[in-house]
C-alpha cells in the first residue's frame, strides 16, 4: 500500500507530467552524478546548467547562470493564502485558496514535460530536535536539488522518519517557462505547502529557505508559541572566554551573513556562528529564549565579499569537503576559470563573462557581476562554525539586535528601555531596499523586524505575539538597534563597518553585563556615552562620532508622520502599546 507521501507525489506527477521522477537520497555521489548531468545533459535558458570552476584554487565549485528575468525574489508575485485577507494583512498579497490553486494547476499540467521531477527529503533543523520538521520538496531543475543538499539536512532518512504520517511540510516548485507573467510563489499556511512556478531564484524557489522557515513557520509559531525569524544566530566570546549568545535581525542584503562570521578587530574576542539567515527562537523551560538555525548552509550576496570585508567567508568557499558550492549569477575569468565580482580581492581580470556569460566591457559603468549574485555553501566548511550547531535545544539568547540600512536618522547603536519599547522601535523600522530583491533600490520603506516580505501573517497580529513572547519570558533579552550604514555630506559611510563592528558588539555585552554601566537617555534610547565605545585605532574623529551617536529630534517629524501612516494601515488590530510608544516617543522628542 502507498504512503501519503508517495500518494502526493504520484498526483503532482499526474498534473506536472515530468518523464521521470527521481527520488534524491542526498548522498555525496548523487550530489556530483546531477552536477555532471547539469554540466552535460540538462539545459536551462537553452543553457548548461551548471559549469566548473577552477578546482585549485575553488574546490568542488560550480557556476550557475538563472535565466536573466530570475535574479531576485519577486514580492509582488509572492502571495499568502489564509482562508480571509485580514488573516493576510496589508502586509501580504492574498488569494483566496481556490483561485490560487486553479490558477496553479492550470499554470503546472505537463510543466515538467521532457524533465525530471526530483523528490527532495530534508529537515529544517537538527532530527533530534523536538522543534525540527520534516519536509518534502519537488523540483525540476538540479540546481534547486543541488542547492537544497547544501542549505539544509538533506538524506532518504527522512522519507522513514514521515513513514506513513501525513504530517511533512510540502514544495512543489517548477521553473515553467520563466516567463515572469506566469511566476507565482504562493504559501498555504494551514496546509503547510508552498506552491513556486516560473522562478528557479533563492528565496523564490528553495520553498525550505524563505518560504517555509519564515512565511509559513511564522504562522505556525503564532498558533503554537514561537517565532521564526529572519535573524543570524552568533556567540560572541569575549577576552575572558565567557560566550553570549545573540541573536541579529536585518533586511535583505543589509550585512547578516558579514555579521555572523565576523573577525574581531579587537584582541580577544572572537565571532561563534551558527546561523546566518533564520532563526527559530522558542522559550525555553528555564524560561529564556533559545534559538536554532533550520537551515545548514550560506544563500550570501557575493559582491563585496573579500579578505578584507569577510575573510570567513572566503576560507569558507575556498574550504571545499564533502558539498559542492555554487555561485550563482557571478562574473567568470575566462583566464583562470575563477568566478569574479566587484569588491573582490585583487585588481579587475582582464577578461571577463559577466553574469550573463556575454564578453563584459566596462565602459558602459555596468556591473559584471549582478548585485544579488550569490555563493551556496555549506556551513559546516565554516572556520567560525559553533560547537552548538547541532544542539537540538539551540542556544539561550541574552540580546536581540535589529539592523537596517539608513544613511540619516538612526544612530550607530542604542538600546531600548524595555521589551514593549523594543518591540515598538522593531515594528517602526525603515530601511533601504537592496538588490535582494526586484525592485527599485535604495529606496526607504518600513520593514518591521526586517520581516516585511517574510512574515506570513497580519503583521498586528505579529506585533502582539512579540509582546506576548516578551511577557512569557522570565527574562526577556535586551533589545538594541544597530546601523551600519550612517553617511556623510558627501555620502560615504561614517563607520568602517564590517570587522570593527565588534567594537558595537562589545558596549552591547558590557550593557548586559554590566548593570550600573551609565548610558546616555536619548528620546528613542540609550546611546553609548562616548569613553564607553571602543574606538581606539579607528580614524574617526570626534565629530563623525557625534554624528554617528546623536539623535536630532528636529530630524524626526517627518518620520513619526511616516510611522503613523504605516501604523494606521492596520486599523484596529494593532495594538494599542504600539500607539502608547508611539506617543510616548513623540512627548520624548517633544514633537
Ligand atoms: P541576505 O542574504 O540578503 O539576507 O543579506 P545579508 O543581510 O546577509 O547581507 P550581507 O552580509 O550579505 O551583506 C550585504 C551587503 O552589505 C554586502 O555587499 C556587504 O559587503 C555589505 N555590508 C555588510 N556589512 C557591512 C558593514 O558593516 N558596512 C558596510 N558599509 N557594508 C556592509
Ligand atoms: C534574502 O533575500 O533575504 C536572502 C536571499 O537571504 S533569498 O534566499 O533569495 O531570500
Ligand atoms: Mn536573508
Amino acid at each position: 500500500m502507498s504512503t501519503p507521501l508517495e500518494r502526493w507525489v504520484e498526483e503532482q506527477a499526474d498534473l506536472m507530467k515530468p518523464d521521470n521522477i527521481y527520488w534524491c537520497d542526498g548522498s555525496e555521489e548523487e550530489a556530483y552524478r546531477l552536477i555532471e548531468k547539469g554540466i552535460t545533459h540538462e539545459k536551462i535558458n537553452n543553457d548548461q546548467v551548471f559549469f566548473e570552476l577552477n578546482h585549485k584554487n575553488w574546490p568542488n565549485s560550480y557556476l550557475h547562470r538563472s535565466h536573466p528575468t530570475d535574479v531576485a525574489r519577486t514580492e509582488h508575485l509572492t502571495y499568502v493564502c489564509h482562508p480571509d485577507k485580514e488573516t493576510a494583512g496589508p502586509n501580504n498579497n492574498w488569494m483566496d485558496s481556490k483561485e490560487a490553486k486553479e490558477k496553479l494547476s492550470k499554470l503546472s499540467k505537463g510543466c515538467m514535460k521532457g524533465r525530471t521531477m526530483y523528490v527532495l527529503p530534508y529537515m529544517m533543523g537538527h532530527p533530534d530536535s523536538p522543534y525540527s520538521k520534516a519536509c518534502i520538496q519537488l523540483t525540476d531543475v538540479s540546481y534547486v536539488a543541488i542547492s537544497m543538499r547544501i542549505m539544509t539536512r538533506m538524506g532518504k532518512h527522512i522519507i522513514d522518519k514521515i513513514g506513513s504520517s501525513e504530517d511533512f511540510v510540502k514544495g512543489i516548485h517548477s521553473v515553467g517557462d520563466f516567463n515572469p507573467d506566469r511566476r507565482f510563489i504562493m504559501h498555504f499556511p494551514d496546509e503547510h505547502l508552498v506552491w513556486s512556478i516560473g522562478s528557479g531564484y533563492g528565496g523564490n524557489a528553495l520553498l525550505g529557505k524563505k518560504c517555509f522557515s519564515l512565511r509559513i513557520a511564522s504562522w505556525l509559531g503564532l498558533k503554537e508559541g514561537w517565532l521564526a525569524e529572519h535573524m543570524i544566530i552568533v556567540g560572541i566570546e569575549s577576552p575572558e572566554g565567557d560566550i553570549t549568545y545573540i541573536a541579529v535581525a536585518m533586511p535583505s542584503a543589509c550585512g547578516k551573513t558579514n555579521l555572523a562570521m565576523l573577525e574581531s578587530s579587537l584582541p580577544g574576542y572572537r565571532m561563534w556562528t551558527l546561523g546566518d539567515d533564520i532563526a527559530w527562537i522558542n522559550i525555553g523551560e528555564d524560561g529564556r529564549l533559545y534559538a536554532i538555525n533550520p537551515e545548514r548552509g550560506f544563500f550570501g550576496v557575493a559582491p563585496g565579499t573579500s579578505m578584507k570585508t569577510n575573510p570567513n567567508m572566503i576560507r569558507t568557499l575556498k574550504a571545499g569537503g564533502f558539498f559542492p558550492t555554487l555561485f550563482t549569477n557571478t562574473a567568470l575569468d575566462t583566464d583562470t576559470n575563477e568566478p569574479w565580482w566587484e569588491g573582490m580581492d585583487g585588481v579587475q581580470p582582464n577578461s571577463l563573462l559577466d553574469w550573463q556569460g556575454k564578453r563584459f566591457d566596462s565602459s558602459g559603468g555596468e556591473k559584471a557581476a549582478h548585485p544579488n549574485s550569490r555563493f551556496t555553501v555549506s556551513i559546516t566548511q565554516c572556520p567560525t562554525l559553533s560547537k552548538e550547531f547541532d544542539n537540538p535545544k539551540g542556544v539561550p539568547i541574552s540580546a536581540i539586535i535589529f539592523g537596517g540600512r539608513r544613511a540619516k536618522l538612526t544612530p550607530l547603536v542604542y538600546e531600548s528601555f524595555s521589551w514593549q519599547h523594543g518591540v515598538f522601535n522593531a515594528a517602526r523600522m525603515g530601511s533601504e531596499t537592496t538588490a535582494a530583491a526586484a525592485h527599485a533600490v535604495g529606496q526607504l520603506r518600513r520593514d518591521p523586524m526586517a520581516m516585511l516580505p517574510f512574515c506570513g501573517y497580519n503583521m498586528a497580529d505579529y506585533f502582539r505575539h512579540w509582546l506576548n513572547v516578551g511577557k512569557r519570558c522570565a527574562n526577556p533579552p535586551k533589545i538594541f538597534f544597530v546601523n551600519w550604514f550612517k553617511t556623510d555630506d558627501s555620502g560615504n559611510f561614517i563607520w568602517p563597518g564590517f570587522r570593527e563592528n565588534i567594537r558595537v558588539l562589545k558596549w552591547v555585552i558590557e550593557r548586559l553585563n554590566t548593570n550600573n554601566m551609565r548610558a546616555k537617555e536619548t528620546p528613542i534610547g540609550f546611546t553609548p556615552d562616548f569613553q564607553d565605545l571602543e574606538v581606539s585605532g579607528l580614524n574617526i574623529s570626534k565629530e563623525d562620532l557625534m554624528k554617528l551617536l546623536s539623535v536630532d529630534p528636529s530630524e524626526w517629524t517627518s518620520e513619526l508622520s511616516e510611522v503613523k501612516k504605516f501604523f494606521e494601515q492596520f486599523g484596529r488590530r494593532l495594538p494599542m502599546e504600539i500607539w502608547n510608544e508611539f506617543e510616548s516617543l513623540k512627548k520624548r522628542l517633544k514633537i
